[in-house]
């Protein structure tokens, strides 16, 4: 561990002994004390009240990966993944994490279309792990496959070029057989920006915010998964953001902001609110959308990033800040999300000389063409097998298998059918979907509007259908985005022939 690595981890998780104080004064502490699913018997996790994890600390903002290259066009840096103690529980051993260059969340990656990545990474975990470049289109063979492991104590470059057009909100997290879920909730993923040098909303201040689930065990250690996380999908008794457990951002009064949003829990589909602002979509996974959106709230599945505008108003009576909305998403063995929880804590700050302009117009995006391929996939599960619960068509993931083989180039449109009982976000490597419509209960609904994506909620009984085309040869991975799905086989391959 470097030194710079431990610091950058300790500013992520610092705790300050007097904000437990405040914690302990704050009544709405409340509502997240409720979040410990007490019904769960011996594999119940503490409640988070009873863990004492501080909160109501400045938002942390996230630490760069700095440049090695002096060479313009060219980002060069390294990267290992390793155990990282953070003091986290006042009173109890450091928590141990594993890290990417020793912080959580890992380091930003800032970069622009048309750079060249270089990048040096270390297994220093006791496992096989990859890093996924998720939602970016790069070579099969740079993507972090399953297929690619990079053994304990080994190390592998990866290198590749990113498009123009890319411009979007990715992020970086591992991808190896069977071990994916456990590797990202002990801490390994971070977020992966990319610019484009004609930006309409570059004039906007920004923030990042990592949203991620901490799940710890009554020593503090970071738990295992129980059989209902398995079952279910991970979540944890704290919702963090950054790092840190319901921080604050202070917000000008008429002052707009661009957020970037990432969900990096296992399995949440957060609903996100912002009551009392002004809240305007405008970008999905791969960038922006074509204008903003004004809306009132964000199903964001876990996997999924959204860039939104949000300009400060304080309308009287509403307090609370970015919240987290009740979804149910047919969890089988733990409780639904009920109440509402706040992610982050806005305080009004100096009222703004002026608002910044919001452009109406932000980028074209052309809708696919017609298909020359249509495929069906059907997600489902299989509760009297346990070695095969979660499945695509029927089967389980077998990394002998190419479930499907496309061609580069060609639009591909898929019908993504989900005959299982809880929601499962489809989410497929190397490019972004259209999506085009939704069935539910017989009907079919357009999509409101085009955007680019790599992740979509299908719900319970639900059917997407979506379009995309791969621009490059080689094996690319589809699978349901809760992590411990994908690691019980809810995942197939599309081989991609030049
Ligand atoms: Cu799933």
């Amino acid at each position: 561990m470097d030194r710079r690595g431990f610091i950058g981890a300790g500013a992520a998780l610092a705790l300050v002994p007097l904000l437990r104080q405040a914690w302990a004064a704050q009544p709405s502490a409340v509502d997240h004390a409720a979040m410990g699913h007490g019904a769960m018997g011996a594999e119940a996790a503490p409640a988070a009240a009873g863990l004492g994890l501080p909160f109501g600390r400045p938002l942390p903002s996230l630490a760069a990966l700095p440049n090695q290259s002096a060479r313009p066009g060219v980002f060069q840096a390294g990267l290992s993944a390793g155990a990282q103690p953070v003091p986290l529980l006042p009173g109890k051993p450091a928590t141990v994490f594993w890290a990417y260059n020793g912080q959580v969340p890992g380091p930003t990656i800032e970069v622009f279309e048309g750079d060249e990545l270089r990048l040096h990474f270390e297994n220093r975990l006791p496992q096989p792990t990859t890093i996924h470049w998720h939602g970016l289109p790069i070579p099969a063979d740079q993507d972090g496959n399953p297929q690619d492991p990079v053994p304990p104590g080994q190390s592998r470059e990866y290198r590749f070029t990113l498009p123009q057009g890319c411009a979007g909100s990715y992020w970086y997290h591992p991808h190896p057989h069977g071990h994916t879920a456990e590797q990202v909730y002990r801490g390994l993923a971070g977020v992966f920006v990319v610019k484009s040098r004609s930006d309409p909303l570059a004039h906007l201040p920004e923030q990042r915010l990592v949203l991620s689930d901490l799940k710890l065990d009554a020593d503090g250690k970071i738990a295992a998964n129980s059989e209902a996380d398995r079952m279910d999908g991970r979540e944890g008794q704290f919702l963090l953001v950054n790092g840190a457990w319901r921080p604050h951002l202070t917000l000008g009064v008429g002052e707009r902001q661009r957020w970037r949003v990432w969900n990096a829990t296992s399995a949440r589909v957060l609903k996100l609110a912002l009551p009392g602002h002004e809240l305007e979509l405008v970008g999905s996974d791969g960038g922006l959308l074509q204008r903003p959106r004004r809306i009132d709230s964000l199903e964001l599945p876990p996997g999924a990033r959204a860039e939104l505008v949000v300009t400060g108003r304080f309308a009287p009576g509403h307090g609370a800040g970015l919240l987290a909305l009740p979804y149910r998403r047919g969890k089988m063995m733990s409780a639904e999300q009920e109440e509402t929880l706040t992610l982050l804590e806005l305080r009004r700050g100096a009222a703004a000389v002026a608002t910044a302009p919001l452009p109406a117009r932000l980028r074209k995006i052309e809708p696919l063409g017609a298909p020359a391929v249509r495929r069906r996939v059907v997600l489902s599960e299989d509760m009297a097998n346990p070695a095969a619960m979660f499945l695509i068509n029927g089967k389980t993931f077998d990394m002998a298998r190419a479930d499907f083989l496309g061609k580069v180039g060609v639009v591909e449109e898929w019908e993504i059918v989900n005959e299982a009982d809880m929601d499962h976000p489809f989410h497929i490597h190397g490019t972004q979907f259209q999506t085009l419509a939704r069935r539910n209960d017989g009907v079919w609904r357009e999509e409101p509007f085009l955007a680019w994506r790599d992740v979509a909620n299908v719900s319970a009984g639900e059917t997407l259908r979506l379009r995309f085309r791969q621009d490059m040869p080689g094996l690319r991975m589809f699978h349901c985005h809760i992590l411990e799905h994908e690691d019980a086989g809810m995942m197939g391959m599309l081989r991609v022939e030049a």
